[in-house]
């Protein structure tokens, strides 16, 4: 008999990648992204089984044991790719949620891929999950999963985390079939946000779409309870901060700061996924007009800009980059001097020591999304600064706004503002630097990523403590 397993996460993507060195030898290796960070070191060490999709087209490998874990992937054809993971997921519901900062794309056959896909990962965690064990599906790719899973096997404890916003009910309704969507999530126990307002968003729209009646952090449907809950996801902090204490990282750092300007000139740093959500055109226009009214020079700022390549193949995402390398290299051409630009643009993945070097290097961090469902590049740069240095820009609308609240605060859709807020931290002398630093430290130390997997998981067990109730923020 096949092994069964307590606790099954099921997220569209596994925690590894393929590599494939020198010799053709393959092997399997962490990935990058909010999501693997946030839930590897869970499954690890409750020895549980993750159902996910490789990042390859292609029949899908066998199953295999790796780091503690049991890794089940999922195959998806060229199709599946295009029509659920590229098209419905990436072009219909990722910018629907994010406010429609881009127009969502609307096509029948990316929904009927995106039914079917879901329908072979609820298969999986079913032939997986032990008797009345516990099963937590993530994110907005997966969201019809909780009600076939609950069809399949109605014993399981289903949870169900999104880590985008959760949109108005307004947005919402743009959305064709967009009942059977919710019905979806509505076949969890307990369906999980980053901030209280989705949490409502989410009720609400019971109320208007389903004619349920949600009373304050619950509903009843077909007489079972869902609950819906704000858990605010963040870091693995010891392990930013073990990073951010190594003296090679320290080292790196400081051959940072003297190759990027001798230590005189102020770094600004921005790392994203290159998303349009995250505002990174918005964060080079307010620079750039920083730079032509000469309220900052190219000798005294330098702007580190890593944008990590993210859904290459989708057009919106082709189009941005085109129009972020044809800004920075206006800026640099326009401001520039031999030997010395004012925007310094890396196209790559990182590993987490170099990334950290930076956040250590850097004066200002720039996070200034559209709309971000938490962003954990804010809470990294602020886990990493033990020195009490450094300031944070941030928009109002990322989630970790609502927890970092001594951030400098901008609204990333005004450039005036943008412009105030960078001035503001470039200004900021070291006494402010730590006042700002200190309580967000604190905030980081006392919630980190054990904290919300703990809450979300005891929550789903029935303790009622766990979660924040909508209406709190
Ligand atoms: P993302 O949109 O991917 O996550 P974010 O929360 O910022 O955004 O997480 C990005 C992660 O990737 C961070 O851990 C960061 O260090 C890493 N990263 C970024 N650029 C990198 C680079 N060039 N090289 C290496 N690593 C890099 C989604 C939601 C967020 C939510 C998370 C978790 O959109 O709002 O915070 O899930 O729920």
């Amino acid at each position: 008999m096949n092994k069964s397993y307590e606790l099954v996460v099921v997220a569209n993507r596994l925690p590894v990648d393929e590599v494939v060195d020198d010799k053709g030898k393959r092997s399997w290796a962490r990935s990058p992204g909010g999501l693997v960070s946030a839930l590897q070191p869970i499954v690890r060490r409750q020895g549980g089984a993750w159902v996910g999709w490789t990042g390859q087209p292609g029949e899908a490998p066998e199953p295999f044991d790796t780091d503690g874990m049991h890794l089940h992937p999922v195959g998806l054809s060229e199709d599946d790719v295009d029509r659920y993971y590229e098209g419905q997921s990436n072009a219909t519901i990722w910018p629907l949620f994010h406010d429609a900062v881009e127009q969502p794309t609307h096509r029948r056959p990316w929904r009927q891929a995106y039914e079917a896909v879901n329908r072979r990962f609820a298969e999986a965690a079913a032939a997986l999950a032990a008797p009345d064990a516990t099963v937590w599906v993530h994110d907005y790719q997966l969201m019809l999963v909780p009600a076939m899973l609950r069809e399949l096997r109605p014993d399981l404890k289903i949870g169900f985390f999104l880590h985008i916003p959760f949109p108005p009910v307004e947005l919402f309704m743009q959305l064709p079939r967009r009942a059977e969507l919710l019905r979806g999530l509505l076949g969890a126990d307990l369906v999980g946000f980053q901030r209280p307002l989705a949490a409502q968003n989410f009720l609400q729209l019971t109320a208007r779409l389903l004619a349920l009646e949600p009373d304050e952090d619950r509903v009843e449907v077909d007489g079972r309870t869902v609950i819906a809950r704000a858990f605010p996801i963040s870091i693995d902090v010891a392990e930013v901060q073990d990073l951010a204490n190594d003296p090679e990282v320290q080292a790196e750092a400081r051959r940072l700061r003297t190759e990027l300007g001798g230590g005189d000139r102020r770094l600004l740093l921005g790392v994203d996924r290159l998303d349009y959500t995250k505002g990174i055109e918005q964060r080079l226009e307010a620079y750039g007009e920083l730079l032509a009214e000469g309220v900052v020079s190219n000798d005294d700022v330098v702007l580190v800009q890593v944008a990590t390549p993210s859904r290459m193949r989708v057009l919106e995402y082709q189009q941005l980059r085109a129009r972020v390398e044809r800004e920075v290299g206006r800026i640099n051409g326009e401001f520039g001097a031999v030997g010395q630009v004012p925007v310094h643009y890396l196209f790559q993945s990182m590993g987490r020591a170099d990334l950290v070097a930076l956040y250590l290097a850097a004066d200002v961090m720039v996070v200034t999304p559209l709309r971000d469902g938490m962003n954990l590049v804010a809470k990294e740069y602020v886990a990493a600064r033990h020195d009490d240095r450094g300031t944070l820009v941030l928009s109002e609308f990322a989630g970790a706004a609502a927890e970092l609240e001594t951030a400098f605060q901008v609204n990333p859709h005004d450039v005036e503002d943008l412009k105030r807020g960078l001035v503001d931290a470039l200004e900021a002398d070291e006494a402010e630097q730590a006042k700002r630093m200190q309580p967000m430290r604190m905030q980081v130390h006392d919630n980190d990523i054990d904290k919300w997997a703990r809450d979300f998981l005891d929550a789903l067990a029935g303790d009622p403590e766990h979660g924040e109730t909508p209406g709190a923020r």
